[in-house]
């Protein structure tokens, strides 16, 4: 039997100078990781790279082998097994002078059976799988553990096959569980490093659902993110502590593990109580969250405008950098609106994202048009791949996009045609209300995030899809003005701000995302009812001034504890 292995942080080397650096060697490197030593820790202190892959295309055998000894004089004390990428012949003989532990295959190379009979029981084999099917084979085939990837795509290595998101690593997990395999070990690789394992480890768990058992990554494979840094020993342990986080506690400090069991899905769950709308509410009026809008241009001033009337702070900054400073500002959010965005914004959105994740802080997505046009498809990829979105916010077409944008091409034919068909114009409804509460429902569970889908009833999901409420409010004349989509966006950021904060400060039973953006929900959609109903409101000039006093008196009222104005909501 192989060794029991720490596949926390797997290291894969690299001799490239463009990863190294100049003046700097494999060994070196690898040596630094280890903390420079060659004697065996005490007990207590495990080293922080739990196994290490020697990973050169070009290099001869004997090369090899004398690297391989030399690495092994650090690996070996530390008990972390070291193993040959691709050449089986290199590690049987290196195995036979006790300087290598196995052999990590891909798909292109000699087949485990055949490894397994070259490097007998003891070797570890690992093999990379980038689909389902990949992943379930080496799984047959008697791999030790899987290399799946590639999560995203990397300067490091350009000839990979299906680059495949959290989304992709979340599928072949729980293929994995359902064929059975749920006991292999895996690790995901590409693109993965200090600032975004703790999310990525998270997102891309299986939790599981409809009998299936839930399968997690044991940990993250990378080159770069330890071969290419200048204190690698430091990067290992950051590392470490990332992906420990993401096992245990989600991809920022406000993310809260659900128990809720999950319900069946045509089942709509009961709504929060008035009491604690309430208390998010008050919280917003006492602490007046920053929220930061990267919106569009033709939204920014009502998107304010409402930002203070719902008792936040607005900031309209469009810029990436700046983002990093705001984030820091007590109580914020940020909302990333795609509805005019350009390149350059997309890069900015980019930054943005991992300044909020960074800090904490929680995020709003709203895909404005996300389904129109092929620009918009590839920047939700893109967006999806920066960062933990604590809230997708969308109409149909947009939310389908997003769905359909984690899913590989063969998946995408797979769907039901009501599901796939429909690439997202503004405001088209092809799905009946069981596909919406579906679809909600599966997007939250892949992205572990709340999901939003607007229309004339809007459909709310939880972090893990196991709990969906529809809210049946608004008004018509919501439609007749420009923005009061985006602002909605606004809103909730104003809350699940004002909830973050709720629940770093005091006892916080009952807050969560998922509350905090129905508290908001309600809030805009109750105050556009009693604005459109007054005798004063005559049309869209008038329902704005007069909807911006509703959002205002509805959260003031709610501060003071008087939740009249909720009482005839739905
Ligand atoms: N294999 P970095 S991606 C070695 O997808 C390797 O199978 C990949 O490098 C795969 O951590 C990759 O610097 C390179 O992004 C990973």
């Amino acid at each position: 039997m192989p060794p029991k292995v720490d596949y926390s942080v797997y290291l894969v080397t690299d001799p490239t100078l463009a990863i190294l650096g100049p003046g700097r060697t494999v060994v070196e490197v690898v040596a630094a990781a280890f903390g420079n030593k060659t004697t065996p820790s005490s007990s207590n202190e495990l080293p922080h790279v739990g196994i290490v892959q020697l990973r050169d295309k070009d290099a001869d055998a004997r090369t090899m082998l004398a690297t391989l000894a030399e690495l092994h004089s650090y690996t070996g004390p530390a008990g972390s097994p070291l193993l040959v990428n691709d050449r089986v012949d290199v590690a049987v003989a290196a195995m036979s002078r006790g300087h290598c532990e196995g052999v990590h295959l891909g798909q292109d190379d000699i087949d485990v059976a055949t490894a397994r009979k070259m490097l007998g029981p003891d070797a570890i084999i690992g093999v990379t799988a980038s689909t389902v099917d990949e992943a379930v084979t080496a799984c047959r085939d008697g791999a030790d553990y899987l290399g799946l990837g590639t999560v995203f795509a990397t300067p490091t290595k350009t000839n990979t096959k299906h680059v495949v998101g959290t989304a992709g690593i979340q599928r072949m997990l729980q293929a994995m569980t359902a064929a059975g395999f749920g006991h292999v070990p895996t690790v995901c690789i590409g693109g993965v490093n200090a600032s975004n394992a703790r999310r990525v480890v998270f997102q891309s768990g299986f939790d599981g659902r409809d009998g299936q058992a839930a399968k997690a990554l044991d940990g993250v494979a990378v080159v770069s993110a330890i071969m290419g840094v200048a204190d690698p020993g430091e990067a290992a342990a950051t590392l470490a502590e990332q992906v420990r986080l993401g096992k245990t506690q989600g991809p920022t400090g406000f993310y809260r593990a659900l128990t809720t069991p999950f319900e069946s899905y045509s089942t709509l769950s009961t709504p929060p109580t008035s009491s604690a709308i309430q208390r998010i509410l008050q919280a917003l009026h006492e602490t007046t969250p920053l929220s930061h809008n990267m919106t569009n241009l033709v939204v920014q001033n009502i998107a304010a405008n409402v930002a203070l009337a719902v008792g936040a702070s607005p900031i309209m900054s469009n810029s990436g950098t700046e983002a990093a400073d705001l984030a820091r500002l007590p109580g914020s959010a940020l909302v990333i609106n795609m509805g005019t965005s350009t390149p350059e914004s997309l890069a900015n959105y980019v930054k943005a994202i991992g300044a909020y994740n960074a800090a904490g802080r929680p995020v709003v997505f709203d895909p404005v048009g996300a389904g129109a046009t092929a620009v918009r498809r590839a920047a939700v990829r893109t967006i999806l791949a920066a960062g933990y979105l604590d809230v997708i916010k969308g109409n149909e077409g947009e939310i389908q996009t997003v769905y359909l944008s984690g899913l590989s091409e063969e998946e995408v034919a797979a769907e039901p045609a009501g599901l796939a068909q429909q690439r997202g114009v503004d405001g088209s409804n092809s799905l009946d209300t069981e596909a919406r509460i579906r679809l909600v429902r599966r997007l939250a569970a892949r992205e572990k995030c709340v999901v939003v889908l607007t229309g004339a009833v809007d459909y709310v999901s939880d972090s893990r899809g196991a709990r969906v409420v529809a809210v049946e409010d608004g008004h018509p004349m919501l439609g007749q003005v420009t923005g009061t989509g985006c602002s909605l966006g606004t809103t909730i950021s104003a809350t699940v701000a004002a909830a973050a904060t709720l629940r770093d400060s005091s006892d916080s039973e009952g807050i969560d995302t998922f509350t905090a953006v129905l508290a908001g929900m309600v809030l805009y959609e109750r105050a556009a009812v009693r604005a459109a109903t007054l005798p004063s409101v005559k049309g869209p000039g008038t329902f704005v001034p007069a909807f911006l006093d509703e959002l205002s008196a509805c959260r003031r009222a709610a501060a003071a504890g008087d939740m009249q104005w909720l009482e005839s909501q739905k």
